[in-house]
């Protein structure tokens, strides 16, 4: 555990060089960033009965949360008033999943405005932290396991913020990367990746040192520092890179599938995949990570819905190792339960989901040769959790759970 040196500020700092140019693009002339607001809207689970009414909800929505769905069935849309009354007015059904996301949103920030400066790890992962924190957590974390934790650079944002590694090694041969942060506003996948990679490196149980005699592994907390920033000070539900402005979907961005389905060639959509496959720093920065390393296995953290996807993500058929990837989900999502209780459901994505084209799990499976899994973290869906805003006492039981479905897939590798 990291001990009782103060391991980071709660202020963020920026790349010298770029704070002139971001100040120019972010700040009001009042002197503070202009908020994105989303005064009168609500998350809104519409269970849509046939196409016609699946385009309705694409159309009326300023945001779709859930993941890629068929052209019917539930999906989460971000809604006002007026179209939630247009849903009920044809007998659409719906529920509201959280009914006024910018009170969550300002709730947060107040909390997090007055947040402490964490003098140990289990301070560290009782609030969410933002990108400074992070980058100095991953520093600090180095520092105090200097025989077992470095840190490798992959690549820089086009920000200017480095996009890092954490790697934890005793020379284990079998290698192993999990990432979070793909998508700025999925903040808990970026907690649960620090916390995993401070777990392995800190506690020394009997299990743990096991696995590290035979692998390593290559923790990459946040892919997206710069979407990230965003989310944090100017738009909380912001999900793709800074590119233009307009931003690029960063899990549609890598080279299987890419172009197909589940995609957009639009800019202004979320799920942009940019204009070629890899034409963005992050997922170029992921890429090197996979050509220096034999990658074995990989998880992609994102949130929320609770769930274990493995490939493919494009298209249904199924892949050469789809038995094989079915039964690590399933020990994965055992392992889940019995840590405190939570169910994740498991499956390739297009079967309990959809197609969705150039995703990074796909493309680590079939360019990398790694078994590969997305996992979409807490909250569930259709429950009336916080969506994206997940309190900040389960960072903690998220993180336990997960590391015990990343030990189960380091003991199936390592086997
Ligand atoms: O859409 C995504 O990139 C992932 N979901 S998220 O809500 N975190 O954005 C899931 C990718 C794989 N899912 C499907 N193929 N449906
Ligand atoms: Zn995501």
């Amino acid at each position: 555990m990291i001990g009782a040196a103060p391991i980071a500020r709660h202020t963020w700092r920026l790349p010298r060089v770029l704070l002139p140019l971001l100040l120019c693009a972010l700040i009001a002339p009042s002197g503070s960033p202009e908020r994105v607001r989303y005064d009168g809207y609500a998350a809104v689970l519409v269970e849509t009965r046939d196409a016609a009414e699946m385009a309705l909800v694409r159309d009326l929505a300023r945001q779709i949360w859930s993941d890629p769905v068929p052209d019917r069935g539930p999906v989460v849309a971000v809604l006002g008033a007026p179209e939630i009354a247009l849903l009920a007015a044809r007998g659409i059904p719906y529920r509201i999943e959280v009914a006024d996301i910018q009170a969550v949103a300002d709730a947060e920030r107040a909390r997090l405005a007055s947040r402490v400066h964490a003098a140990s790890a289990a301070e560290f992962f009782a609030e969410y932290r933002d990108v400074q924190e992070i980058h100095d957590f991953v520093d600090q974390l180095a520092e105090r396991h200097p025989y077992l934790a470095g840190v490798r650079r992959l690549g820089t944002s086009i920000d200017g913020w480095p996009i890092r590694a954490v790697e934890i090694s005793r020379g284990g041969p079998i290698h192993i990367a999990l990432n979070g942060g793909q998508h700025a506003r999925e903040w808990i996948s970026v907690m649960v990746t620090a916390c995993i990679a401070d777990r392995l490196a800190s506690e020394s149980t009997a299990r743990i040192s096991r696995i590290l005699d035979r692998a390593s592994f290559f923790i990459t907390p946040l892919v997206n520092p710069d979407g990230y920033l965003h989310s944090w000070n100017v738009d909380r539900y912001w999900r793709k890179n800074r590119r233009g402005g307009h931003g690029v979907d960063l899990n549609r961005n890598y080279s299987v599938g890419f172009g197909g389905r589940g995609s957009s060639g639009r800019r202004r959509s979320d799920i942009y995949r940019g204009e070629h496959a890899f034409s963005e720093p992050e997922t170029q920065a992921m890429r090197r990570l996979f050509v220096d390393e034999d990658i074995a296995a990989h998880v992609d953290f994102h949130s929320y819905s609770q769930l274990i996807l493995y490939p493919w993500s494009y298209q249904g058929a199924p892949p050469p190792d789809r038995a094989e990837h079915a039964a690590v989900a399933d020990k994965m999502a055992s392992a889940i339960a019995a840590t405190h209780g939570e169910r994740y459901r498991i499956g390739a994505a297009p079967e309990i989901l959809y197609a969705a084209g150039g995703t990074m799990s796909d493309w680590a499976y079939g360019e990398g040769g790694a078994m590969s899994f997305t996992v979409e973290l807490r909250p569930p869906m259709g429950r009336g959790g916080g969506g994206f805003v997940l309190p900040p006492e389960q960072i903690v039981p998220t993180c336990d759970e997960s590391l015990a479905a990343v030990l189960e897939l380091a003991e199936w590798v390592t086997r």
